[in-house]
């Protein structure tokens, strides 16, 4: 009987929202709609994605974006549609995105109360081999006054009101919190719709995975260096971890997020603060870390806990299961102390 029960009582990512709404009485569907609009983003990137072999949408379009790398047409168009699509909410005032030098503030007519930051279309240098890739986003509220400012945007990731990632692989998977735990839909293309696939997603506390580029191994500091090696060579007599890296951060961090371990980006001396992009990239993952129960650590604090001072800045990061991540903190602690 269940199973039919739950055909028929299909829990759609705009249902779920619109219940998650109504336990905050003062929203005026605000957020519902800016959602909408973002969902309506992912549907569109996720087609894109996946025609992109037959479309040719494939090859670089030229340009190069302001990080430097060659901009695939594919990275073009998502952000096009996220930017169109949030603009278009009417509920959006500030926007930061990867793939754009300077953030932009949304004409006034069409201004709403929400800052969102996003990378339109994250590890796109797997796009031509068929891996995962996805879209990141993070969900800021502006604290109310005339001009929208780059503050707005500069604000700590632990005052992010929602953030998930939209993952292109062999399914389309969004992951989304609105800060009352993590929830997981799976696009069905048969209805158009995102279907609560994945409830009250929850980390496991420890795990047997560790998830780093190995190949930067040579210039990691110490407390880096010595975590990696316990992981391959425990002295307690455990089982050493797996590694397991894809090179897609929305592909390694959901993997992390279901079956646990740890992901990581640390500094090292040729990039002294990571690779990641903090707005982005970090925070958002790190909200969501926490919200499954897990936790991130930049190497020096709270991830969340981050004061940004430019919209592009990097951080390195450490995230995942709570006890892998506390023992990184651990000997981060004792280089302190050394
Ligand atoms: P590396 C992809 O380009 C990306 O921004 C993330 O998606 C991914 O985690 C990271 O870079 C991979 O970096 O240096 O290991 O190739």
């Amino acid at each position: 009987h269940s199973a039919d029960a739950y055909r028929t009582d299909l829990m759609t990512i705009t249902r779920f929202v619109l219940n998650e709404q109504s336990k905050h009485a003062e929203s005026r569907g605000d957020f519902t709609i800016l959602l909408s609009h973002i969902v309506l983003g992912c549907k569109f990137v996720c087609s894109a994605v996946n025609k992109a072999g037959l479309a040719k949408l494939i090859g670089l379009a030229g340009e190069t974006n302001v990080q430097g790398e060659e901009q695939k047409k594919l990275d073009v168009l998502s952000n096009e549609v996220f930017v169109k699509a949030l603009v278009s909410s009417g509920r959006t005032c500030i926007l930061v995105s990867e793939e754009d030098e300077l953030a932009i503030v949304v004409e006034p007519s069409k201004r709403g109360k929400y800052c969102v930051v996003f990378d339109p279309l994250d590890g796109s240098s797997n796009i031509d081999c068929g891996v995962s890739i996805g879209t990141i986003f993070g969900i800021y509220m502006i604290k109310d006054h005339s001009e929208p400012k780059l503050e707005d945007a500069l604000q700590p990731g632990k005052n992010m009101v929602a953030a998930g990632y939209c993952m292109y692989g062999s399914s389309c998977t969004l992951v989304l919190s609105t800060g009352s735990g993590v929830n997981g839909f799976t696009l069905d293309p048969s209805l158009g719709e995102f279907i609560l696939t994945h409830p009250e997603i929850k980390i496991p506390k420890k795990g047997k995975i560790y998830s780093v580029n190995e190949g930067n191994a040579r210039n990691w500091d110490a407390p880096t260096a010595k975590y990696v090696e316990k992981c391959k060579f425990p002295k307690d007599g455990s089982s050493a971890k797996s590694l397991r890296y894809i090179g897609s951060m929305v592909a390694d961090v959901h993997r992390t997020l279901l079956y646990g371990g740890i992901f990581l980006y640390p500094a090292d001396k040729k990039s002294p603060n990571g690779k990641l992009r903090v707005l982005y990239e970090v925070f958002p993952m790190s909200f969501l870390m926490e919200q499954a129960g897990g936790q991130a650590f930049t190497g020096k604090e709270r991830a969340l806990d981050l004061v940004p001072k430019k919209i592009h800045e990097r951080s390195p990061i450490f995230l995942g299961s709570y006890d892998d991540v506390e023992e990184v903190k651990a000997l981060y602690a004792e280089e302190q102390k050394a």
